[in-house]
C-alpha cells in the first residue's frame, strides 16, 4: 500500500520551510520516526522524521526547495512495491524526457516553461533559485506547485500532472520561466539581468553563463549601462548598488541560508527601530570561580557543566524578579508594558549555521545542576540541527556569553520583542585595589544593551550592579531575588 508521507507541524506560526537536505532515496527501507528531510525554516534546521515505515517509492521534494506543512514529501510502499514502480517510473521519465526534449528543439528557449526541461540526475543538486518576489508565502505557494522542474529520480508522473502545472506568465511576457540551471539564474540576478529575456543557446535551448553576459552586455549598450531588474532591485531595496568587485580580483558569491537572511532581517530591524544603550560593568567572580571549580564533578555526575552561562542564567532570573521592567515587552501599539509573570532566558548558541537562541523555561524554579544539564542539552541540540523552533520561542530576556572565545566588551543587540540582553566578556585575573592594596582578582566584564523607551539608564545601570553583586556574594539572591 502506497502511503504518502506529508510534512508535519514544525511549530507554532510556521507553514514552511527550505528543504536543505534530503536524507533517504528511493528504494531505501525507512523506519517509522527515522528523520528523512532536513528543512530550514526561519530560525532552526530541523530534521524531520518519517511517520511511516517502508519503502520509498517516490522523494517529492528535493533540496533547496520551499515546502509547506502539509506537502508530500515521500510516497512510501508499505508492501515493498518500490523496486517495479521505480523501473517503471524511470522508464517512463526517459520516454518522457526525449519527447520533451524533442519538443523543445522545435520551439526558442525562452519561451520554454522550465517545467519541460529535461530532468537529469546531476541537476537534482541544483534546486531551482526563487526570484525574491518568490520569497512572499503567496508565491511560495505558487512556487511548490511549479516545482517540477527537476524532478527526483522514481517519481511517476499522475495522469492530470500536465493539468496541474502552472500557468502564470513569466515576467517579460514569456510563455514560463527560462531554461536555466540555478548558478545560471544566480548569476543573471546578480548582474541585472532578467533571464526571460535571454535566449539560451545551449544544449536543448537552455540558457548558458556566457548568454547572460552576452545579452548584459548588450543591455549595457541598450540601456546606458544600468540594467533594468538590478536598478528595480536596488531602488527598491536601498537606493544603493554594490560595486563590481571582480575589478579588483576574484570573488565568489554565495546565497545566504535561512537562519542567516533572517538574523540579518532581525538584527536590522531591532538595531533600527529600538534606541539602543549599552551599560558596561565588571564582576568580580573570584570567589563563584573557586566554588564552580569545587562543584563542577557533582554537576558533572548529572551529566551537565557547571558554566559561567548556566550561573549567569540563575542570577539573571533573580535580577529579572526583583527589577521586573527587564522582563516586559513594549506594545507601542496599544502603548502598553507588557510584563511577563514567567522567566524564560534565552541563550545565544555559536553553531556552524549561524546564532540560534534556544529558551531555557522557567529559570527561576530551576537549581544549578538542573540548568547545567538542560543548557549544556539545548546547546548541543542546536548545534546538531535538532532543535526546534518551539525551543527558541517566548524568551524574556537573552543571555550572550562570547567570553570563551575572548573580547573584552561588546554592544549586543536586543533579541525583540525582548527589552534587554546581557553580553558577557572573557573573565581575566586583574589587579583591583581593595583595602587599600592591589590584589590579583578575576573580573568578568558583562554589558547590558536595553531599550531606552522602556528603561532608563539609572535602571539599567543598578540592574547590571544588581548581578555583578549577586555574582560576587550569590547570598543576595536568597535576600532579595
Ligand atoms: N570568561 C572566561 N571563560 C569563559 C567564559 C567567560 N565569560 N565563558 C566561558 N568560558 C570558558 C568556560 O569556562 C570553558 O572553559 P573550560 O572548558 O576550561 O571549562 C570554555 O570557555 C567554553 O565554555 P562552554 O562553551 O563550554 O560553556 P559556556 O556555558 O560558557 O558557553 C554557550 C555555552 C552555548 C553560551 C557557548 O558555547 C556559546 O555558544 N557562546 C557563543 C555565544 C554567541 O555566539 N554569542 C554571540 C551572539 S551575538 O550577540
Amino acid at each position: 500500500m502506497a502511503t504518502e508521507f506529508k510534512l508535519p507541524e514544525l511549530g507554532e506560526n510556521i507553514e514552511s520551510g527550505k528543504v536543505t537536505s534530503v536524507m533517504v532515496s528511493v528504494g531505501d527501507t525507512i523506519e517509522k520516526d527515522q528523520p528523512v528531510i532536513e528543512v530550514e525554516t526561519d530560525k532552526a534546521a530541523l530534521e524531520v522524521p518519517s511517520s511511516v515505515s517502508g519503502t520509498v517509492s517516490e522523494i517529492r521534494v528535493k533540496e533547496g526547495q520551499d515546502i509547506s506543512v502539509g506537502a508530500v514529501v515521500l510516497v512510501v510502499d508499505e508492501k515493498g512495491e518500490a523496486g517495479t514502480k521505480k523501473a517503471t517510473a524511470k522508464a517512463e521519465k526517459k520516454e518522457d524526457a526525449a519527447a520533451k526534449k524533442e519538443a523543445k528543439k522545435e520551439k526558442p528557449a525562452a519561451e520554454e516553461p522550465e517545467k519541460s526541461a529535461p530532468v537529469e540526475e546531476k541537476e537534482k543538486a541544483e534546486a531551482p533559485e526563487k526570484s525574491e518576489e518568490e520569497e512572499t508565502p503567496e508565491a511560495t505557494e505558487e512556487s511548490e506547485e511549479g516545482e517540477e522542474v527537476e524532478e527526483p529520480e522514481g517519481r511517476e508522473e499522475s495522469e492530470d500532472e500536465e493539468a496541474e502545472a502552472p500557468e502564470e506568465e513569466a515576467p517579460g511576457g514569456a510563455a514560463g520561466p527560462a531554461a536555466a540551471a540555478p548558478s545560471v539564474r544566480r548569476l543573471a540576478r546578480e548582474i541585472g539581468v532578467d533571464i526571460n529575456q535571454v535566449t539560451g543557446s545551449g544544449k536543448n535551448g537552455r540558457i548558458t553563463p556566457e548568454d547572460v553576459k552576452a545579452y548584459a552586455r548588450r543591455m549595457n549598450v541598450d540601456a546606458g549601462g544600468v540594467a533594468p531588474v538590478r536598478a528595480a532591485k536596488a531602488e527598491r531595496k536601498s537606493g544603493a548598488s554594490l560595486p563590481d568587485f571582480a575589478r579588483w580580483g576574484e570573488v565568489e558569491r554565495r546565497d545566504m541560508s535561512t537562519v542567516r537572511r533572517r538574523t540579518a532581517e532581525r538584527l536590522a530591524h531591532a538595531w533600527t527601530t529600538i534606541p539602543h544603550v549599552t551599560h558596561f560593568d565588571k564582576a568580580d567572580v573570584t570567589d563563584l570561580e573557586t566554588l564552580r571549580k569545587r562543584y563542577a564533578k557533582q554537576v558533572e555526575a548529572a551529566g551537565g557543566k557547571l558554566t559561567v552561562t548556566a550561573l549567569l542564567a540563575k542570577v539573571v532570573a533573580a535580577a529579572l524578579r526583583k527589577f521586573p521592567r527587564f522582563n516586559s515587552t513594549l506594545d507601542i501599539e496599544e502603548e502598553q508594558i507588557v510584563y511577563k509573570q514567567y522567566c524564560h532566558i534565552g541563550i545565544a548558541v555559536d553553531t556552524d549555521r549561524g546564532l540560534l537562541v534556544p529558551v531555557l523555561r522557567d529559570v527561576d524554579t530551576k537549581n544549578l545542576t538542573e540548568l547545567s544539564l538542560e543548557l549544556t542539552q539545548v546547546a548541543e541540540r542546536a548545534r546538531n540541527k535538532k532543535i526546534t523552533l518551539d525551543e527558541m520561542q517566548g524568551g524574556c530576556f537573552t543571555i550572550s556569553n562570547l567570553g570563551g572565545i575572548g573580547g573584552t566588551a561588546f554592544t549586543p543587540i536586543i533579541n525583540e520583542p525582548e527589552v534587554a540582553i546581557l553580553g558577557v566578556s572573557r573573565s581575566v585575573v586583574e589587579p583591583v585595589h581593595i583595602d587599600g592594596e592591589f590584589q590579583a582578582r578575576t573580573m568578568l566584564p558583562l554589558s547590558l544593551s536595553y531599550d531606552h523607551r522602556v528603561i532608563d539608564g539609572a535602571d539599567g545601570a543598578r540592574f547590571l550592579r544588581w548581578i555583578c553583586e549577586a555574582l560576587e556574594n550569590p547570598f543576595l539572591i536568597f535576600l532579595e531575588g
